[in-house]
C-alpha cells in the first residue's frame, strides 16, 4: 500500500487542504497522513476527512530527535509509523506546493514499479532560488564525496520523495536520521539512502515546484545553519556506487527564468549589520587563519571577493570548526553565506538564467575536481 505524508506548519490552509485532497484522490494512494498541529489546518482537515477514497489521518509530530524540533520530527514521525505499519511505499510532499497534481505521484510510483528503492523529484528552480542547495549542500557534498553521485543529486534538500519498503525499514532504524529533528533532515536522508546502497531514480517535474518564496534571506537563517551542520556531520566514508537514473531535462518555463526568489535590498543589510560581541570575538580569534576576502566581509561588509575559490576555502575551513548554536559561529556563517549569495546574484545571476545554471553546475563540478585531486594526493 502507498501512503502520502504531508508535513505542515504555517502554510496557507487552502493550499494545504488542496494538496491533501489531490493526494487522497489518487487511485494508488490508500492513506494520506497530514502531520502537524496548526489549528486552522486541523479544522479544515476535519471537514474533508471522509471524502475519500483514501483515508486521511491527521496527527502531530512526535518529539523524536535531539536538535531544534522542526520538519525532521514530522518526517521521522511518518517514517517510524510507516515502518511499524509495514507500509510498502511512503511518499513525502511539502504542504505549500501550488502545482501539486497526480503527475508527481504517478512519476514516483512508476519509477518504484520499475524497481527503484528511492525516487526523488527534481525540478528547475529560479536562478536565485535554492541558494542553500547551491552554496551549502551541493558544495559540501562535492568536498566530502567527490566523484560520487551525492554532489550530483539535483535536489538533495528536496522534501518530495518516495521510499519503498526496504528503504523505509533501513532509514527508520538509522540513528542519524532519527535524531535530525531540524532542517537537516533532508540532507541526512539523502546521504543515508545513498550510503545504504539504495537505487535512486530522479523524476523530473518540468514545470518546477511552485511554492512559497522568500522576502529577506534572513528568513533562511535557521535553514542555512542547520543544513551546513547536517552536511558537516555526515560520515566521511565514501558511499558505495548505486544504480541511478534520471529523467532528461526539459525546457524551463520562461516565467521561472524571470523569477527573482528573494529580496536583494533587505538582504544586503545582513552583511553590513554590526557584529554582536560574540561574533566579533570569534572573528578576532580566527582572524590570522582567514583569507583576505573573508576578512573584508567579516570586518567591513565587503562581499566583493566572495568568488567560487574563496567560497571553497571558506567551506573547508568552517567544516571542522562550525558549532551549531554557538552565537558567534551562527552569525559568522550566516553572514558569509549571505555575502556569497549576494556576490553570485550581482556577478552571475544578472546575466540570465542559462548562464547562471551553467555557472552553478560547473562550480560544483570544479569543487569535486579540487577535492578529488586533494584526496588522491593524500
Ligand atoms: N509538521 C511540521 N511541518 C513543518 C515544520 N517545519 C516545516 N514544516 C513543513 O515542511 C515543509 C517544507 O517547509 P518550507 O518552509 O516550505 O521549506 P522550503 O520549501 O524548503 O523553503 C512545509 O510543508 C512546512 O509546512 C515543523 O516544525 N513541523
Ligand atoms: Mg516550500
Amino acid at each position: 500500500m502507498s501512503v502520502i505524508a504531508i508535513p505542515f506548519k504555517n502554510e496557507d490552509p487552502n493550499v494545504v487542504l488542496a494538496n491533501i485532497r489531490t493526494a487522497a484522490g489518487h487511485p494508488r494512494i490508500e492513506e494520506v497522513w497530514a502531520i502537524g498541529h496548526t489549528p486552522d489546518i486541523r479544522r479544515g482537515v476535519d471537514e474533508i476527512i471522509g471524502e475519500g477514497p483514501a483515508r486521511i489521518i491527521l496527527f502531530p509530530e512526535e518529539r523524536l530527535g535531539s536538535l531544534r524540533p522542526g520538519k525532521g520530527d514530522a518526517m521521522n514521525t511518518a517514517l517510524q509509523r510507516a515502518d511499524r505499519a509495514g507500509i510498502d511505499r511512503l511518499h513525502f510532499y511539502d504542504a505549500d506546493i501550488l502545482n501539486f497534481d497526480s503527475d508527481w505521484i504517478d512519476g514516483a510510483e512508476e519509477a518504484a514499479d520499475r524497481g527503484f528503492d528511492v525516487v526523488r523529484h527534481t525540478f528547475p528552480r529560479a536562478a536565485t532560488d535554492a541558494m542553500i542547495t547551491w552554496f551549502v549542500t551541493r558544495p559540501m557534498l562535492a568536498i566530502k564525496y567527490p566523484g560520487t553521485i551525492l554532489p550530483r543529486i539535483g535536489q538533495p534538500l528536496g522534501g518530495e520523495l518516495l521510499l519503498t519498503r526496504k528503504a523505509i525499514s533501513e532509514l527508520a532504524r538509522n540513528e542519524d536520521v532519527r535524531s535530525r529533528s531540524d532542517w537537516g533532515i533532508d540532507t541526512v536522508l539523502t546521504h543515508a539512502a545513498v550510503a545504504s546502497g539504495f537505487s535512486l531514480y530522479e523524476h523530473h517535474v518540468p514545470d518546477g515546484k511552485q511554492h512559497a518564496l522568500y522576502g529577506s534571506l534572513v528568513e533562511l537563517r535557521d535553514m542555512v545553519l542547520e543544513c551546513f551542520d547536517a552536511a558537516a556531520s555526515l560520515d566521511p566514508r565514501q558511499p558505495p556506487p548505486v544504480r541511478h537514473q534520471r529523467d532528461a531535462d526539459a525546457a524551463v518555463p520562461e516565467s521561472l527564468k524571470a523569477t527573482t526568489a528573494y529580496d536583494y535590498d533587505s538582504s544586503a543589510s545582513i552583511v553590513t549589520a554590526t557584529p554582536s560581541p560574540q561574533e566579533s570575538d570569534l572573528i578576532e580569534r580566527l582572524q590570522p587563519a582567514l583569507s583576505r576576502p573573508v576578512r573584508d566581509l567579516a570586518e567591513r561588509g565587503d562581499w566583493s571577493g566572495l568568488d567560487a575559490p574563496t567560497w571553497y576555502e571558506f567551506l573547508t575551513f568552517a567544516l571542522p570548526r562550525f558549532q551549531l548554536g554557538d552565537p558567534g559561529w551562527d552569525a559568522f556563517l550566516f553572514r558569509m553565506w549571505t555575502g556569497r549569495v549576494l556576490w553570485y546574484t550581482t556577478e552571475v545571476a544578472i546575466d540570465g538564467y542559462d548562464a547562471a545554471m551553467g555557472y552553478l553546475e560547473s562550480t560544483v563540478r570544479g569543487y569535486e575536481q579540487r577535492a578529488g585531486d586533494l584526496s588522491s594526493r593524500r
